[in-house]
């Protein structure tokens, strides 16, 4: 078979399956092509993609302000590496400074790169700053927490799928439950060697876990008092899905005119991925003031493509489409409609207990055993209505579509939603 040879859904799904390690369980259904909201199988059958890649694609599907952006720039220089300058690092570097308001920026590619990057400054700073022993630096981290998948991250994972087999683990990290202000105030008075304080704005893979209005804020205050790191993960909330610019923004969700982009709640490290690029390309990225930022020196830290001049040119693309578009604007917006419909469906329904979110991140728990397969089959059904989802842990949907969205768009997913749910009710 020529590789170019157009493949049926179930050829592509038995390549994968013969060749492809099997590190996920996927839907059934094979991509061929995404545009905005919208996503097609090889088959050509037309659905809405209400995952976004996890909330990376924020922007839509190839997006064109962003894919030119990147053919273009990948056309003239697309990697250089560190080892020397490029005309474009700079230039990105000012912009999501300015952009987010912060003194420097450390480009890297993945989330869980970016998060690797800000524990490694927090220890830094930890030692060289605030004068912890060294190699006794310890970072608080919230169970259920999801940061990424490597060996150091997945070592304060408390999820056995995701840890088990892979120990020996990273030591320094110190767990306690989520949206629990007492639990964060009595180990920060307990253990003098905190340097940080991780923590996802939202639970995403959790479920879509909310916390109280003052979590983030007070969690801040606390952290402050006890001259600890803030460090906001926003790989998922970040860059519009919340409704907000940044989820750890607490009043500028962009309708109040007179809002500043500094967040309320502002991060001593934030860290951004997925949707800074759009979903075109692997981008993430760790902001913070030079007394935090400055403690890294050449020779630290790199990659090979962190910062490359296509990485750049897509981000600010990127940043571009969600201030010009008014994406989390749309995203709040949307988002107040969203839960109001589901809600209203809620009031007599006998499959779903409650829908949570914020922007454009939401959830619903199906009312079954978190290890029945309802969550699974209703999947399966929205996709066979035309609209993409997928379970996060056992009875619980997680709904993201691009921002995008229209208002139309949006009632009409309701309603493909709805009528398959009531293919479920007991
Ligand atoms: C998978 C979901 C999981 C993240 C936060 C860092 C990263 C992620 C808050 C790492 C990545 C992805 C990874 C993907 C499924 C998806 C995910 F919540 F978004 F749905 F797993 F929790 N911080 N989330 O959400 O970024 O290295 O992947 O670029 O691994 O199955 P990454």
């Amino acid at each position: 078979m020529a590789v170019l040879d157009q493949l049926t859904s179930q050829e592509a799904i038995d390549l994968e399956n013969k060749y492809g390690a099997h590190n996920y369980h996927p839907l059934p259904v094979v991509l061929k092509k995404g545009e905005g909201v919208f996503v097609w199988d090889v088959e050509g059958k037309k659905y809405y993609d209400f995952l976004s890649a996890y909330s990376a694609v924020n922007q839509g599907h190839c997006h064109p302000k962003i894919v030119n952006a990147m053919h273009e720039q990948a056309s003239t220089l697309a990697l250089t590496s560190r080892a020397f300058h490029n005309d474009m690092l700079g230039k990105y570097e000012k912009f999501a400074c300015e952009f987010f308001n912060f003194d420097k920026l450390l480009p890297m590619n993945t989330g869980a790169e970016a998060v690797e990057t800000a524990l490694k400054i927090c220890r830094k700073w930890a030692y060289e700053v605030k004068g912890i022993p060294e190699n006794q630096a310890e970072i608080i981290v919230c169970e259920n927490n999801f940061h990424g998948r490597t060996t150091t991250i997945i070592s304060f994972s408390n999820d056995p799928v995701a840890r088990k087999n892979f120990g020996p683990y990273t030591d320094g990290f110190i767990k306690i439950e989520y949206d629990n202000l007492i639990a964060l105030e009595a180990t920060l008075e307990a253990n003098p060697n905190v340097a940080g304080f991780l923590v996802e704005p939202i639970q995403g893979e959790a479920g879509v876990y909310v916390p109280a209005d003052d979590y983030l804020e007070k969690a801040k205050a606390l952290c402050k008092k006890h001259n600890v790191l803030f460090i906001a993960d926003e790989v998922q909330t970040g860059i519009a899905r919340t409704g907000r610019l940044l989820a750890t923004c607490g009043n500028c969700n962009c309708e109040d005119k007179n809002c500043s982009s500094e967040p309320e709640v502002k991060p001593d490290i934030l860290i951004l991925g997925k949707a800074l690029s759009g979903g075109a390309y692997p981008v993430s990225a760790v902001l913070a003031m030079d007394s935090v930022m400055n403690v890294i020196r050449p020779g630290n830290h790199g990659s090979t493509f962190g910062g490359n001049p296509v990485a750049a040119a897509v981000a600010m693309a990127a940043l571009e489409v969600v201030r010009d578009e008014k994406l989390a604007e749309n995203a709040y917006k949307l988002g107040e409609l969203f839960r109001s419909e589901l809600n209203k469906f809620i009031e007599t329904s006998s499959i779903v207990n409650l829908v949570r979110g914020k922007g454009l991140l939401n959830a619903i728990v199906i009312n079954d055993d978190e290890d029945s397969d309802t969550a699974w089959n209703i999947c399966l059904a929205l996709r066979d209505n035309g609209l993409l989802a997928k379970p996060t842990h056992g009875n619980i949907i997680r709904f993201a579509p691009p921002l995008v969205m229209t208002e139309a768009q949006l009632l009409d997913c309701v309603s493909i939603i709805t009528k398959t749910l009531k293919q479920f009710e007991k």
